[in-house]
């Protein structure tokens, strides 16, 4: 039997095609990172299941809609996917056994919103923006979190799925904990709980067709990470950046390497100071890499930008992070990005 990493080496080597292991809707995925402005509206979205949520936003956006409510419609998706044990319910537990979820909103105006470690809520993208509308706030933790939503009438609800507690059950038989790469497109039905599916996220750019930009990121973070653990999703400036002047970008993968650079950040600084979207994510993957040569052979990381005119960029520490691209052209686009390392170690 070939090993994964055998099988993704020959597969690129053959068909000059990353070809991922859970199944992808476009079939597929071409390696590719830079993709030029298309004109109009266009949504972007990180790994596999961005396909789905690219549709819910484009939903929106095809008809005219706001940058800002398709982002917000279009990571419910995985939000609500029980198969999806990285995004909302079913997202796999910490080690204590509890869903902590992460999410965060940000508007092409400056405005944005977010939780941390929020429990009992399936969609955390929606509260994130009732913070940033409702009050003079930017990020909401915990229990005070849950108190907002509670407030706000958001349903609370068991986000730990039987599925997802038996996983956290075996896990705790050997309690090893490493975050390993790609763990959105492993097919959760077939890894093995406790092993590959231990970092995920969702993050979602919108460019509307009145020419305003958005962003959304959203994820139950690191399976079996400590209680009180917060990744880069909710924070504004890590896992999600919007500037309408600019553009946005948004982030997966170890967060606290990402949290350390300020990444999606500098990735729109990057952009501002005029490099493409494509060169702003290289960089913002060379700097995580240049600070921990050693630690990033064994991590992954992923940027994905959105430049104000359509132009998209991706890059990754590790080969394997796919991210999707709709627009009025193709609604299922799904490429794989560029990376550093030409094999994937999980
Ligand atoms: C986190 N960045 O909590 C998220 C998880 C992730 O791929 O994206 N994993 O650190």
């Amino acid at each position: 039997m070939p090993s994964r990493r055998d099988f993704l080496k020959t597969s690129v080597l053959a068909a000059g095609a990353l070809a991922v292991p859970r199944l992808a809707p476009a079939a597929a995925a071409r390696a590719q990172g830079a993709l030029p402005a298309a004109g109009g509206a266009r949504v972007v979205s990180t790994w596999d299941f961005g396909v789905a949520a690219n549709r819910a936003a484009w939903a929106l956006l095809s008809q005219g809609g706001k940058a800002l409510d398709a982002v917000e419609a279009g990571v419910q998706v995985p939000e609500a996917d029980l198969a999806n044990h990285s995004v909302g319910k079913g997202g796999y537990p910490d080690r204590d056994g509890r869903v902590t979820l992460d999410a965060s909103i940000m508007d092409g105006d400056g405005r944005c919103g977010a939780v941390a470690c929020l429990e009992r809520i399936a969609h955390p993208v929606k509260v994130a923006r009732r913070v940033m509308e409702a009050t003079p706030h930017v990020l909401l933790v915990g229990d005070g979190a849950l108190q907002f939503a509670r407030e706000q009438g958001f349903p609370e609800e068991n986000l730990l799925t039987p599925e997802a507690e038996q996983a956290w059950r075996e896990w705790l038989k050997t309690a090893k904990y490493k975050p390993v790469a790609n763990s959105e497109n492993l097919d959760y039905r077939r890894s093995l709980p406790g092993g590959k599916d231990n970092h995920d996220t969702i993050g979602m750019l919108a460019l509307d067709a009145h020419g305003h930009l958005a962003g959304a990121c959203t994820t139950s973070g690191m399976a079996w990470k400590l209680h009180g653990r917060v990744g880069d999703s909710p924070i504004i400036g890590a896992g999600l950046y919007v500037d309408g002047e600019v553009g946005g970008a948004t982030s997966t993968g170890v967060g606290e390497e990402v949290i350390r650079n300020a990444g999606s950040f500098l990735v729109v600084e990057l952009m501002r100071q005029g490099r493409s979207p494509q060169e702003a994510c290289e960089e913002a993957v060379r700097r995580i890499v240049k600070k921990r040569p050693d630690g990033a052979k064994e991590l992954q990381v992923g940027f994905l930008a959105l430049r104000r005119d359509g132009a998209v960029g991706a890059h990754a520490i590790q080969q394997g992070f796919t991210y999707a691209v709709c627009d009025a052209l193709r609604q299922d686009r799904l490429l794989a990005s560029p990376s550093v390392y030409a094999t994937s170690f999980s």
